[in-house]
């Protein structure tokens, strides 16, 4: 990846010692790909989840956000936070649910933002920093996670039953398969990108 440009912004280049690389494309040491949402896409039985109470935290640090991809269900709370010296515009540039845009200065109070339908997933940008560019993937149940550093994701207390599981990259886009777990049991899938 490039080394994001900040020299037009002091107050943003000045916080970093080395240039950051964007977050595009990460590969991780074991040869893996972070930042690959994966969910449940179909197979689940009709039911309500409940969002959990906790919100899911979204960090403007070193102007760019942290983290860079995330995964939240509908309904739960999205914290915002501006943890730099600067002003920031949030753009949510959601298609199913309604976009919206607001600047949070620096040491304003904490945004909290809900999202009360399923879409998987949409750029949040920032309009006085083109660089930055996260991830969000609202999900309409919690069963949902983002590779870490090791390329790997677990999906937990998922009911038996045949699924299709889709795995979403910004740049290398989606693939999906299919996966039967038994009752008490567990499964184990894999994906790849490339040729
Ligand atoms: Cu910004």
């Amino acid at each position: 990846m490039p080394a994001i440009d900040m020299a037009s912004n002091p107050n943003c280049e000045r916080q970093h010692k080395t240039p950051l690389k964007a977050e595009t494309v990460v590969v991780n040491p074991n040869g893996t790909l972070r930042y690959v949402f994966i969910w449940i896409k179909d197979g689940l039985p009709k039911a309500r989840w409940n969002p959990p109470a906790e919100p899911v935290r979204l960090d403007q640090s070193g102007c760019v956000y942290a983290p860079h991809v995330l995964g939240i269900m509908q309904g739960q709370q999205l914290e915002i936070l501006n943890s730099d010296p600067v002003n920031h515009d949030l753009h949510a540039e959601s298609k199913v649910n309604p976009a919206w845009n607001e600047s949070q200065p620096p040491r304003a109070e904490h945004k909290f933002k809900v999202f009360n339908a399923a879409e998987v997933m949409f750029p949040m940008t920032c309009n006085v920093h083109p660089w930055m560019r996260s991830w969000i993937a609202v999900s309409p149940h919690p069963f949902f996670a983002v590779t870490g550093s090791d390329g790997s994701f677990r999906l937990n207390g998922v009911p038996p039953g045949t699924y299709t599981i889709e795995a979403v990259h910004e740049q290398f886009g989606r693939k999906q398969a299919t996966l039967t777990l038994a009752p008490g049991g567990a499964a184990t899938l894999d994906f790849s990108y490339g040729s």
